[in-house]
């Protein structure tokens, strides 16, 4: 059983994604839902001016859900917002034990749970998880321990706190918190790993993309077909939840990476932004963005939307974004794809599937990354022959000469390598950049 609430007035604005109609929202999370393998029964909304403080929806609502819930032998409900530990409580103890009550956040875990292949995936949701999990327990335990409390009563109040629900609980609590701390130990030194990786590839200049765009865009065909990788690819949200970085060679000769990641959402909850971290600063460090949309989503402009808002939130705003309106095979003429083209006038239409519009697409994504590429005039040393190597290989080469003193080549080379051709440069270059320490 879904339940979804629309928020009227300023709610509807500060929520993440508020401006999705509640039906389109739900029809999101009935496909989350079928994902992790639930199959919904029912679906239950109602328009608020905020969250109740108690059970989220209305104590009428409640009755109603409860009611629904009975008639239709639903075993789980899911609510489309994030529940606090509160509302958990208090709706739980109205569905009763028999209902399994989730939220947006903790189905969106389940799935993560469910498709993490890498060590550093599967750390990182169990970590989220857990994470997820605690302030819950801490809360139920409170209470329970208040119950505990009651009744023992008066002045020996304190002797009652000792029951075994409580013990189990704080076991539970210490259990999971060293659980916690040792996840994180073990994700830093996957991550120190990771990096030593990623400043290789710095050092080699290969320029990275990173495609991004919102789940079941398409984006993991797209990288199979430009890459022959084998991603897998499906018609599930959040198929794809550990990168994969493959070569792919732009029509004018250069190499590049293109790196394929998990798919954003709206409503996508901050903590689970920051337990992805490590995956998203494949997007943060990468050249140039390669944002993938579904143009046969109703909910394009939406979807759109919430990828540039998760964007902004892991500070990838101002990067260079390259937009590829994907599925377009499933148009039936050009002519219904005209409304698509204005809404989107920079973005180039491909099929990921059938490969239509991808020579086009590299062809802008390599326009894209020479705009980003450096202008210099460097006198190479005939000792320093890797540098002039360095250049024919990642560099586009305007004119080259032997001299006397060296090779001097004028052209441009990739941003990153500019601190290789720093002291061979006689002209052009970053004037004002300064060595990081
Ligand atoms: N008709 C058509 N279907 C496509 C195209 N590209 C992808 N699909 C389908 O869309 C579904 C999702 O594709 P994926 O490549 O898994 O999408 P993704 O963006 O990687 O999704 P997540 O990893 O789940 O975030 C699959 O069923 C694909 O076969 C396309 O160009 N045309
Ligand atoms: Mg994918």
């Amino acid at each position: 059983m879904l339940v979804g609430v629309e928020f009227k007035g300023p709610q509807a604005v500060r929520r993440s994604g508020g401006d999705w109609p509640v039906a389109e929202s739900l029809a999101e999370l009935a496909q989350l839902a079928y994902t992790a393998g639930l199959v919904v029964v029912g679906r239950l909304t109602q328009r608020l001016e905020r969250p109740h403080p108690a059970t989220f929806i209305g104590p009428g609502k409640v009755k109603e859900l409860s009611a629904l819930v009975t008639a239709t032998a639903a075993d789980v409900v899911v609510f489309d917002d994030e529940l606090s530990p509160r509302h958990q409580r208090e709706l739980e103890r109205s569905l009763g034990e028999e209902v399994k009550l989730l939220d947006r956040t903790a189905l969106i875990l389940d799935i993560f749970a469910q498709h993490a292949r890498t060590r550093e995936g599967r750390l990182q949701v169990e970590l989220a998880q857990y994470e997820y999990r605690l302030p819950r327990l801490t809360r139920a335990w409170t209470h329970l321990a208040r119950q505990a409390g009651g009744r023992a009563g008066g002045a020996t109040g304190g002797v009652g706190l000792r029951g075994p629900g409580e013990t189990q609980l704080e076991t539970d609590r210490r259990v999971i918190g060293r659980r916690i701390a040792q996840l994180k130990r073990e994700l830093e030194a996957v991550r120190a790993h990771r990096e030593r990786h990623r400043a290789r590839r710095r050092r080699e200049g290969m320029p990275v993309v990173a495609i991004v765009g919102y789940t079941n865009a398409g984006k993991s065909t797209l990288l199979n077909s430009l890459a022959g990788a084998a991603v897998t690819a499906e018609d599930k949200l959040f198929a794809t939840l550990d990168p994969t970085t493959r070569r792919v060679t732009l029509p004018g000769g250069s190499e590049v990476l293109f790196t394929d990641t998990v798919g954003f959402i709206q409503k996508l909850p901050t903590q689970l932004v920051a337990a992805f971290r490590a995956t998203l600063e494949e997007v943060t460090e990468a050249d140039l963005l390669l944002h993938v949309l579904d143009g046969t989503h109703p909910q394009v402009v939406r979807q759109a939307a919430a990828v540039r808002e998760t964007l902004a939130e892991i500070g990838a705003a101002d990067k260079g974004v390259v937009v590829a309106v994907n599925k377009c095979d499933r148009w039936p003429s050009p002519e219904a794809m005209r409304p698509l083209r204005a809404r989107f006038p920079d973005g180039v239409l491909i099929s990921a599937l059938t490969g239509e519009g991808l020579d086009g697409l590299l062809a802008r994504v390599e326009r894209a990354l020479e705009e980003q590429m450096v202008w210099l005039e460097a006198l190479i040393p005939y000792d320093a022959g890797e540098l002039a190597a360095l250049f024919h290989r990642r560099g586009l080469i305007e004119e080259e000469e032997h001299t006397g003193e060296g090779t001097r080549i004028r052209g441009r080379v990739p941003r990153q390598l500019w601190a290789r051709f720093r002291r061979v440069c006689v002209q052009g270059g970053i004037p004002d950049w300064e060595e990081v320490a």
